[in-house]
């Protein structure tokens, strides 16, 4: 199996509130429709489910916020989700919606639910689901990244391989020098939380991506603007990107 995420910032445009990049989302599910193997799809906040938890104010950490905010960063999360899965169904993948308060409880995840979506992967159907604001308990909500969604998945259904399609080429700071934004030694990353990811942005993704890498599975991140790497990836025939390895 073969789980796939496709970051904010590259199906939104993160400097515009509410913007998609449907252009950019087709040509990556064109070669989605490529891999020949299971496939389970999460996908980011960007300009959608991020601009709004920055407005209310809502973060990782369980807290009794707005009720509101919660009602409207969802909504936008579904208004997301929505474009992505036209998208793949446009292109002949069979998505199949599943939001996370499908496999979640609180921030808990379901583990026989999860391993239903192994079961559906391996259907004719691509399960999609997304990071999303959730339900916690006692009047407490909180947002759950769609990079932690994958390493609650990772875990339990041990993918062949994990892609992380960014807007990026890698995570390099400085793609001569070779400057790591990961400090492997102390087993963190190097940079500055993104302001406008209440999840994390990069730093949250490397961390899952080390962890997932840490529990022995391979883990790519690639440059969604160069989709042809995310097939290439999975064959094997050509890897452009960066590559975690434990
Ligand atoms: O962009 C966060 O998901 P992420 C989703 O994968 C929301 O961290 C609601 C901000």
């Amino acid at each position: 199996m073969i789980l796939i995420k496709l970051g904010g910032s590259i199906i939104t445009n993160k400097e515009k509130p509410l913007s998609s990049r449907r252009k950019t989302i087709n040509n990556i599910m064109k070669q989605i429709k490529k891999i020949k193997e299971p496939k389970i799809i999460v996908h980011g906040g960007g300009s959608y489910g991020h601009y709004w938890s920055v407005k209310y104010d809502m973060h990782t950490k369980p807290a009794k916020n707005d009720m509101r905010g919660v009602a409207i960063v969802k909504n936008s999360m579904v208004e997301l989700n929505k474009i992505i899965l036209d998208i793949a169904v446009k292109n002949r993948i069979n998505a199949y919606c599943l939001p996370p308060t499908d496999f979640m409880n609180g921030n808990k995840p379901i583990k026989n639910k999860i391993l239903t979506i192994n079961d559906i992967s391996k259907s004719e159907l691509t399960p999609v689901t997304f990071g999303d604001a959730l339900w916690f308990g006692q009047k407490k909500s909180y947002i759950l990244s769609g990079d932690v969604i994958m390493t609650t998945i990772a875990k339990i259904l041990k993918p062949r391989l994990s892609i992380f399609v960014l807007n990026v080429d890698g995570v390099y700071s400085n793609i001569k020098s070779k400057k790591l934004i990961y400090d492997f030694k102390k087993d963190r990353p190097k940079i500055a939380t993104n302001s406008m990811d209440v999840t994390g942005g990069m730093t949250r993704k490397i961390t899952e991506a080390a962890k997932i890498s840490k529990a022995g599975m391979k883990v790519f991140f690639v440059n969604g603007n160069k989709p042809k790497r995310i097939s290439d990836a999975v064959t094997g025939k050509k890897f452009e990107g960066t590559m975690f390895r434990s």
